[in-house]
């Protein structure tokens, strides 16, 4: 049982900064009291989630939504509220340019503009310490001969090697895909195959990001998890729940049982400790829940998994595998699955001097009200801009 507490006690989830601000979806953005107006404010809840969960050391930032002027100074202030900088977002998607793409747009001067951003990006980076340059793309065709596949592909190799060959020693790019939205027809990226191959292309500084958001339904997100893994090119989770498409619901809330099959292959390849590089984000929306219980509720949720999936009898598993035993194979992970470990986990935390319910802490803390009263005038850029 030690080598689970220990396990979980070693976990580490990363937070985007978008989530605490306002956000809806096309048809409505809505407010709520309290959110940040700042860069800085968003920083202060992130580390009242970490505060209460012990879990949560990181915000993820996303440019320019968290454009400063003083990107140390950002990293100081984060370091002084528990939290450090984590990774960088880019943004090449909300500009009138970028219609019709951004890296891959038929215009040179328009691919200029979005390779611009992302070096821009790692000079950020290199003022926050960040490790992490995290690339999505909303690039793609609505029609049938819009553009041309091939070159839009071959433009964003060349976006990509440049920004590759920008990145410091210890500077890595994550390469995220998504299925379709805001692109109907093709997507430039849209699936795991494509950002592997050109993260292969790239370089070993050059990883896979999964968002669990971003595939077709009934993806088999943990063979993917396990592919890249054995590959050595899994860089990144970006957790959240679908029902249908891009929902970006609180993560393990519509299917917790799929959550513990994507840990279990982690932990089955060994990737759960922050060492070994594997950033664990959430990239949700609390479109209609108060967000700084809904953040606290998806660590949770994703502490919950990790501690089901530590608790796998591997040895039994393997025996009952090679044996060709496929009920017991199963068995050992369903006995896993099926096992409460809020009891395990409350006892952690009390163990490390936080409140077994982060949760009701939160209620108690009187930090809602607080915000409420404080930030009365403000919305901060963001998916609510
Ligand atoms: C858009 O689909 C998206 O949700 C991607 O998942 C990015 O990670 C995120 O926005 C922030 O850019
Ligand atoms: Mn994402
Ligand atoms: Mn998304």
């Amino acid at each position: 049982m030690t080598a689970v507490t220990d396990a979980l006690r070693r976990q580490e989830i990363e937070l985007p900064s978008w989530a605490f601000g306002n956000s809806g979806t096309r048809f409505k953005v809505f407010s709520q009291p309290g959110v940040p107006r700042s860069p800085e404010e968003k920083i202060d809840d992130a580390a009242v989630v970490h505060r209460l969960t012990g879990v949560a050391p990181s915000v993820a930032l996303h440019i320019p939504w968290d454009k400063v002027d003083d990107y140390a100074a950002l990293s100081a202030y984060a370091k002084e509220q528990g939290v450090r900088l984590g990774a960088i977002n880019t943004n090449v998607f909300q500009d009138e340019d970028y219609k019709l793409g951004s890296v891959t747009n038929p215009d040179p001067r328009i691919r200029r503009k979005a390779t611009d951003h992302l070096l821009e990006a790692v000079d950020i980076m290199d003022q926050t310490g960040s490790r992490d340059l995290k690339l999505w793309f909303s690039d793609g065709t609505n029609y049938p001969g819009q553009d041309d596949i091939w070159d839009r592909q071959d433009r964003l190799a060349a976006a990509l090697r440049e920004t590759y060959d920008r990145l410091g020693e210890h500077q890595r790019i994550l390469l995220e895909y998504k299925l379709f939205e805001p692109a109907f027809y093709t997507t430039d990226v849209p699936d795991w195959g494509t950002s592997y191959a050109h993260c292969l292309e790239l370089g070993p500084k050059a990883t896979v990001c999964i968002d669990t958001g971003h595939h077709a339904p009934g993806t088999n997100i943990e063979f993917i998890v396990a592919f890249l893994l054995r590959a050595g090119r899994l860089g990144a989770f970006d957790f959240n729940s679908r029902f249908y498409a891009d929902d970006d619901l609180m993560v393990g809330s519509a299917d917790p049982f799929q959550l513990f099959r994507i840990m279990n292959e982690i932990v089955r390849g060994d990737a759960l400790d922050p060492a070994n590089g594997i950033a664990f984000m959430l990239d949700q929306c609390h479109n209609i829940e108060a967000k700084i219980p809904a953040i606290i509720r998806s660590v949770m949720n994703v502490q919950e998994a990790t501690a089901k999936a530590l608790l796998v009898d591997r040895a039994a598993l393997r025996e009952a595998q090679q044996g060709g035993d496929v009920l017991a194979a199963n068995a050992v992970l369903m006995d896993a699955y099926n096992t409460d470990v809020r009891p395990l986990l409350a006892e952690l935390r009390i163990e490390q001097g936080l409140d077994p319910d982060p949760i009701a802490a939160y209620r108690h803390s009187g930090y809602a009200e607080k915000i409420t009263a404080e930030r009365a005038d403000g919305q901060q850029a963001g998916w609510g801009a």
